[in-house]
């Protein structure tokens, strides 16, 4: 159970920071919308970025870049701002 407690951690860590953490070019990027990047999202924003650096920006491995990731992504130079 050691590893359920750990995802309620994150998860809580991750629901607790603000929406509009988000840069606001990455906002620009969330065609649809719903808060989080998709891979198609990220490609036609920033088609410089993989599909091997998408699963590494990845953090928590659900398939989609929520903002703490896309700051991780800006910060490590992948999806620069302007
Ligand atoms: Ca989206
Ligand atoms: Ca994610």
């Amino acid at each position: 159970m050691t590893h359920l407690k750990t995802f309620a951690v994150v998860t809580a860590t991750v629901i607790s920071l603000p929406a509009y953490a988000m840069a606001k070019n990455a906002q620009e990027a969330d065609v649809n919308k719903d808060g989080v990047l998709s891979i198609t999202e990220v490609q036609t924003a920033y088609p410089d970025v993989t599909e091997d650096q998408f699963l590494t920006l990845d953090l928590n491995g659900d398939g989609l870049l929520e903002d703490v990731e896309v700051k991780a992504a800006q910060e490590a130079g992948l999806m620069a701002d302007g």
